[in-house]
């Protein structure tokens, strides 16, 4: 960090003091609860006996990242990277072996995890959906129960966050350097800016800081922070702490350059696949093979001249923005680290698998190094958790918005039912309620996380949720009450990586997937146990015959369950 984010750090500090202190205060003039500083008064925490009831419940600090595979996770026995802080939540708590999303993309995951509810009920059903925040939410239970409530990082919801005391957001996907925050508390480098409707009438205004030079992880990490350390100590906290790390282009830190090394890396078995029996991977635009050289290889254009292509698409262009996006001295080390390597692409550019193989290695070395500096982030809010005697009383989760492919298939991104995509890690750490080093199998959904938050702090959980609490089997071991998971993906093949509209179930051992898109109406079945890459599409042979009828007669049964309007697909 440069001197100018130390400085700039330090001024949002100040201006987090004073919009947390004026709440508190307000708390007066409104008869609620009145706490005192027990630190500096020398009195009784809390007033009346109610809120020291209420005090006793969890903290809880949700942490997310965008697109991590869990097979880039040590927690998960990945041999491709360490992850020592994500590795300590699941060590000092639970590890889910067997999670699962509703809807393998951005915001319609996020709606879902803070509604409980799938897409079709709240609305999100892809990227370009505007999330309707005023739906009920998680964050809007604990926030009337009487916590304090925050989020900082990546949103991307297309609406301003409701139910937050305090939020500092990504605008949009956010960028790796300089980094761009719209925050409902401005401090001393907010720029206002009005936004305006077609008439030209002010529709909002908007508050929003470029944190110039600051690399968005750990300026993430500083935010967090920030709240924690000037959070309303009379009341529980619920956090949500969320990383634009490891989501594309996959810009690493240029001080942790160097860090991970990729070169002799092997891809995946399936690396090569040819799609056999599966339709709509035909048609995808996920391929390794077709990632931008700039954009996402960090060639420079000296490095791939004569090579059109990327550049007639113009995502040199796009390249540049980002690259300009960094400060000389970040230039620089940039340039160090990746000149002398972008020579390699001379040698196995006349090579097509050669080519491949190391355009895998590079985008491995870039997700990889994002996801290096993003634990180690993780491992500061963790560390001042336990400095402050906060860790034994507080819920930490670490999640992704979904699962990525690093490879498998041949692919990177996300959205297919496919195993790769449709998982994504969880691992829960609770001190004071959940045993350590449990390892749970069940299947879990993201549909989850909203039930299991709310009973944990007290709250009734409203019937309309879908999601079961994970809460009995976390702290009593009690099995989860539910044999199959529905996934449905609206974005389609029209939109970007063309991926096929998709619905379908997984059940412990098998999965059935409806593709129904233009030009596309079919349906694939995997043995997931003896096939779990889903190589071997069973659909319509024999002997699977009895299990596909049963998986058919499931999925009605759990389109009926979420209410599932029959038309949708
Ligand atoms: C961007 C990326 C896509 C990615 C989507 C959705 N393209 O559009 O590769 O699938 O985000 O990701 S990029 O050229 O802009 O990098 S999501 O995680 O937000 O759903
Ligand atoms: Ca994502």
């Amino acid at each position: 960090m440069n001197v100018k984010n130390i400085k700039l750090a330090g001024v949002g500090r100040m201006a987090l003091l004073s919009f947390i202190i004026i709440p508190a205060l307000s708390g007066c003039l409104t008869g609620e609860p009145q706490v005192t500083n027990a630190a500096s008064e020398g009195l009784t925490e809390v007033s009346d006996v109610e809120n020291t009831a209420k005090n006793t419940r969890p903290n809880i600090l949700f942490i997310m990242s965008d697109d991590h595979s869990e097979r880039a996770i040590s927690a998960y026995g990945s041999k491709l990277i360490n992850t020592p802080n994500i590795d300590r939540i699941a060590n000092e708590g639970v590890l889910f072996k067997n999670s699962f999303v509703a809807n393998s993309i951005c915001g319609p995951s996020r709606a879902v995890m803070l509604t409980g509810k799938h897409s079709h009920i709240n609305g999100f059903t892809d990227n370009h959906s505007s999330f309707d925040g005023t739906q009920p939410t998680y964050p809007q239970y604990l926030q009337k129960s009487g916590y304090q409530t925050a989020v900082v990082g990546k949103w991307h919801l297309n609406s301003e966050p409701v139910g937050f005391d305090y939020w500092e957001i990504l605008r949009g996907q956010g960028h790796y350097y300089s980094p761009v925050f719209v925050t409902n508390k401005p401090n001393e480098i907010t720029v206002t800016k009005d936004i305006k409707n077609k008439h030209g009438r002010v529709i909002k205004t908007e508050y929003e800081n470029t944190y110039l030079g600051a690399y968005a992880t750990i300026k993430t990490g500083d935010l967090a922070l920030d709240f924690l350390q000037n959070r309303d100590k009379s009341k529980p906290f619920a956090m949500i702490y969320n990383h634009k790390a490891p989501h594309r282009n996959w810009m690493p830190n240029v001080d942790d350059l160097g860090v991970i090394d990729t070169s002799d890396l092997q891809v995946p078995d399936n690396f090569f696949d040819d799609y056999k029996n599966r339709p709509a991977a035909q048609l995808q635009e996920l391929e390794i093979n077709d990632m931008y050289l700039s954009y996402d290889l960090k060639l420079s254009e000296a490095d791939y001249a004569g090579d059109l292509a990327d550049i007639s698409l113009g995502w040199g262009h796009q390249w540049q923005a980002l690259y300009g996006r960094m400060t000389p001295s970040q230039k620089k080390k940039w340039d160090a680290y990746y000149q002398e390597l972008n020579k390699e692409y001379q040698n196995v550019k006349g090579d097509a698998k050669a080519l491949l193989v190391w355009k895998y290695r590079r985008y491995m070395h870039d997700y990889l190094s994002s996801i290096y500096s993003m634990d180690k982030d993780i491992g500061r809010v963790l560390d001042y958790l336990d400095a402050q005697g906060l860790a034994e009383n507080t819920i930490v989760v670490y999640t992704s918005d979904q699962g990525f492919y690093i490879g498998e298939h041949g692919w990177f991104d996300k959205r297919f039912m496919y195993e790769e995509s449709m998982r994504t890690p969880l691992v829960i750490r609770y001190p004071a309620k959940i045993k350590a080093k449990q390892v749970i199998t069940e299947m879990v959904q993201n549909l989850d996380y909203a039930p299991t938050f709310l009973d944990f702090a007290g709250i009734d959980i409203p019937a309309d949720i879908q999601g079961v609490s994970l809460k009995d089997r976390l702290v009593e071991q009690k099995p989860i009450d539910r044999d199959s998971l529905y996934y449905h993906y609206y974005e389609g093949i029209e939109k970007e990586h063309k991926v096929a509209k998709q619905e379908g179930i997984r059940t412990d051992t098998h999965k059935l997937i409806h593709f129904k898109d233009v030009g596309v109406d079919h349906f694939e079945l995997y043995d997931i146990a003896a096939d779990p890459s889903e190589m071997h599409n069973l659909y319509g042979t024999e002997a699977i015959s009895k299990i596909q009828s049963d998986l058919h007669r499931q999925l009605v049964k759990v389109k009926e369950k979420y209410q599932v309007p029959f038309t949708k697909i």
